[in-house]
């Protein structure tokens, strides 16, 4: 076995004394910004305040981000996420969603159909089976055996839109005038982070496409020792480039939350081509309670929920006059 001194002695050798130092300062923050939460979009707002209600509480974060973002979920008036999106091109409501601990669990369901909360059988995935993902038929048996009941998702407004588009069935790419997904963080008042994403994905998609929101790394990711990432627009963008995971390995290596969602927008504009024909933004939260987003064309938008008050905060842009 190797004695105290030994291990001194390797790690003078190997100089790494600073480098344990230096996380250690990453993993317990003296004096961070706690408790936060910060989610995409202006529904982000309503959805903040139910995340609040359990942090400043002194709640834990994954609790606080499974109840925020089930407010859109649940709301008609919230056309990409949840009951009343807009259908895939065959007029069925498919749904994707996934949610990350500070412990490396998570839980993800793809392609989701007739159960309202996505993000709560994400949860039950993370914590009452072995795996990570469950997709579409096993996804929803799974659900219902959970207790989980069956809906008709496809609200009145959401089939005349779809029954018009139907006419012309010009496929909508996602831009400013189409997205909603909703991903949020959360860093709580013991100092750990969670986050969640939950979307009906891009509206009038193919039939079975899935998207970055269900999918770790890409959507979403959280590392408790550095921060937290997620992402709102393009999935096949974010899939690419493993987005999310992107943003945290950025932040470990130093950069602020504002500054790595800039480098991986940058990095989707160096390696793919058509990419000003598509909206991608990044939100990320690290672990002194920092945050910031970055997005390809202006019009992105994030909610943040703190001690001091509610903000809707304008991401800058790639496109835009604010880059
Ligand atoms: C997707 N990223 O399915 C989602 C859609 C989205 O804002 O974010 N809309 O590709």
């Amino acid at each position: 076995m190797r004695s105290r001194r030994d291990f001194l002695k390797l790690s003078a050798l190997l100089g790494v004394t600073g480098l344990f130092k230096s996380q250690q300062v990453l993993a317990a923050p003296a004096k961070a910004n706690k408790p936060v939460v910060v989610s995409t979009w202006e529904h982000g707002m309503p959805a903040n305040e139910a995340a609040w209600q359990v942090l400043s509480k002194g709640g834990r974060a994954l609790d606080a981000v499974e109840a925020g973002v089930r407010v859109p979920e649940a709301d008609p008036k919230v056309r990409t996420v949840g009951y009343g999106g807009y259908p895939d091109k065959n007029g069925i409501v498919t749904l994707d969603a996934c949610i990350m601990d500070e412990n490396m669990n998570c839980g993800s369901v793809a392609f989701l159909q007739n159960i309202k909360h996505p993000i709560s059988v994400a949860r039950a995935v993370m914590e009452k089976t072995p795996h990570v993902m469950l997709v579409g038929e096993g996804a929803k048996q799974f659900a219902l055996s959970q207790g989980f009941v069956e809906e008709d998702l496809l609200t009145a407004e959401s089939k005349a839109d779809w029954l018009a588009w139907q006419k012309d069935q010009q496929l909508q790419l996602i831009n400013i005038e189409n997205h909603d997904t909703i991903g949020m963080l959360a860093l709580d008042a013991n100092g750990n982070l969670s986050g969640a994403c939950t979307t009906s994905g891009a509206a009038y998609k193919m039939h079975g496409r899935v998207g970055d929101s269900p999918i770790i790394g890409a959507g979403l990711y959280v590392d408790n020792e550095v921060g937290a990432a997620t992402a709102t627009g393009m999935g096949e963008l974010m899939i690419k480039t493993v987005g999310s995971h992107l943003v945290v390995e950025l932040m470990r290596q130093g950069a602020s939350p504002e500054q790595a969602c800039r480098e991986a927008v940058e990095r989707i504009a160096r390696k793919i081509g058509d990419y000003a024909a598509f909206q991608v933004g990044f939100l990320a939260l690290n672990r002194q309670g920092q945050y910031g987003a970055f997005c390809i064309q202006p019009g992105f938008n994030y909610a943040v929920r703190q001690q001091s008050g509610s903000q809707l905060i304008d991401g800058k842009s790639l496109l835009g006059a604010k880059a």
